[in-house]
């Protein structure tokens, strides 16, 4: 016996859209859910949608024979208008997605991850160095450093290609092209069609950044290829000489092209949201910070973290599991039904119904994760035989889950583990969380002070001389 899924009040044509604040939908379908419960109906202009967040529900959703990534016909679709048919925005029974996807998995294994360890403390480093020349009266706006941090890092570790956006003011070129793109192919989701079609101005944007992105890609590629690349161990070097063991097959330009595309979007974002937030955290739980700082000056000894010992820095890692449990970076993935089925014994789905999977929310589901679930507390990731693993899914599910996971962990912990060796972490402004939605999340206009930590003279009590002003710009 199957029961009904519910529905918000519908609004004749334009069906279920006025629920949602089209500058925050992750928060309006979160508050849906709230009404709602483990899954509602929504009707949208492309189709109608299946939210859903319940624990219950989440545990089938993995059977690959049953559910499979869709890449959904708005913003997704737009973004293969530069990110083609990259890992991300390609569908599962593309070819080149499987191709890439064997090429390429053996450079994001645990195993490839101490490759990249030297080049991410470079980065690593320019962080802590420019935070330790600030004038005490200064601040520190966290998401964009975390973006000139992420950004640099996947650069380096994917292409040997400096965007030194420390040294920079503005974003780098491609930077800015990139942003820009990113938020036209999200707004284009909203406009209708005719609509879109007058935006002369916006349009031409659209395709000059996308020019600036190709041409960058192409030049980078063209220099490897000419220069040859014995030396450099990165994921170019292995999408130009990887063959995949199924057909023997290597990628093509265009492809790669895509990849590198592909790599920068969904790397920078995702990783500066998660450390921003772990840092506001830690602001906000004073005492989970305190335990941070035990565990740094316990296992980070050497005046250069070496790579085992950021293995060790287990209590960060948590940190880092706990922010990415509440506020999940990469917010909701879409899936598509392969079969009619029923949906944990109770909700009737018919063959190419589509489900939207709201992270944050099934986060929170008290079932899986008890009364507290609200509240931040790293040791819920302590003993891992007692995480509800299929309530957590912070990097997707299945064979489309997140290819970077490790590489993105481990330059997390690295970073989070320096940061709270070398500064004393000050709420200037006590801080109330705003939560800015693009693709990702941010807390948005976050920005701390640092004060160089130093043990004989203790703790540093916060000052309040960094107005918000200076800190907004
Ligand atoms: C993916 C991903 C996902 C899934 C999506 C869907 O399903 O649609 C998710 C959820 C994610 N991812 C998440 C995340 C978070 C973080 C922090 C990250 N992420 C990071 C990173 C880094 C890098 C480099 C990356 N990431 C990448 C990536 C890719 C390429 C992808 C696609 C895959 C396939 O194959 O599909 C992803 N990522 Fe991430």
């Amino acid at each position: 016996m199957s029961i009904a899924i519910p529905q918000p009040k519908s609004y004749g044509p334009l069906g279920n859209v006025p629920h949602i604040n089209p500058d925050t939908p992750v928060m309006s379908f979160m508050k849906l859910a709230e009404e709602y419960g483990e899954i509602f109906r929504m009707k949208l202009p492309f189709g109608t949608l299946h939210v859903v967040s319940g624990y219950e529900l989440a545990k089938e959703l993995s059977d690959s024979s049953r559910f499979g990534k869709v890449v959904d016909k708005t913003i997704l679709d737009n973004v293969r208008a530069f990110a083609g048919d990259g890992l991300f925005t390609s569908e599962t029974d593309d070819m080149n997605w499987k191709k890439a996807h064997n090429i390429l998995l053996p450079s994001f294994s645990r195993t490839a991850m101490r490759g990249y360890f030297d080049m991410m403390l470079d980065l690593a480093t320019q962080l802590i160095q420019k935070w330790s020349r600030l004038n005490p009266d200064e601040c520190v706006e966290v998401p964009e450093d975390m973006t000139r941090l992420a950004m640099d890092t996947i650069g380096l570790c994917g292409f040997n290609y400096r965007f030194n956006s420390f040294y920079r003011e503005q974003p780098h070129p491609f930077v800015t092209s990139m942003v820009r793109a990113l938020n036209e192919a999200m707004n284009q989701a909203q406009r209708l069609g005719i609509q879109d079609k007058l935006m002369i101005k916006t349009r031409r944007q659209f395709m000059q950044d996308i020019e600036v992105m190709f041409s960058l890609v192409d030049k980078i590629i063209a220099e490897r290829k000419a220069h040859g690349h014995q030396e450099t161990d990165d994921l170019l070097a292995h999408m130009l000489q990887g063959k995949d063991p199924d057909t023997g097959e290597a990628l093509d330009d265009a492809n790669i092209r895509f990849q590198i595309i592909t790599f920068l979007v969904a790397g920078h974002e995702t990783t500066s949201g998660l450390l921003s937030f772990a840092l506001y955290f830690l602001l906000n739980n004073r005492d989970k910070l305190q335990k941070g700082y035990e565990e740094v000056d316990r296992v980070l000894t050497d005046p250069v973290p070496t790579y085992a010992q950021v293995k060790n820095l287990k209590y960060i890692r948590m940190i880092l599991d706990e922010s990415l449990r509440l506020w999940p970076t990469a917010p909701a993935f879409n899936l598509q039904v392969k079969e009619d089925t029923l949906l944990a014994g109770k909700y009737a789905m018919k063959k190419g119904d589509r489900l939207l999977v709201l992270i944050p929310q099934l986060h929170r589901d008290v079932t899986a994760w008890g009364d507290d679930a609200e509240e931040f507390r790293p040791e819920r990731f302590e003993d891992p035989s007692r995480i509800p693993h299929d309530a957590y899914k912070p990097f997707g599910i299945g064979q489309r889950a997140c290819i970077g996971q490790q590489f993105a962990l481990q330059e997390a912990t690295l970073v989070l583990g320096l940061i709270l060796k070398h500064f004393e972490l000050i709420d200037h402004t006590h801080y109330q969380l705003k939560l800015m939605e693009s693709l990702t999340l941010k807390p948005e206009g976050f920005t701390m002070q640092v004060r160089v930590r130093n043990k004989q003279a203790g703790y540093i009590p916060a000052g309040d001389g960094c107005s918000t002003q200076s800190a907004m710009k």
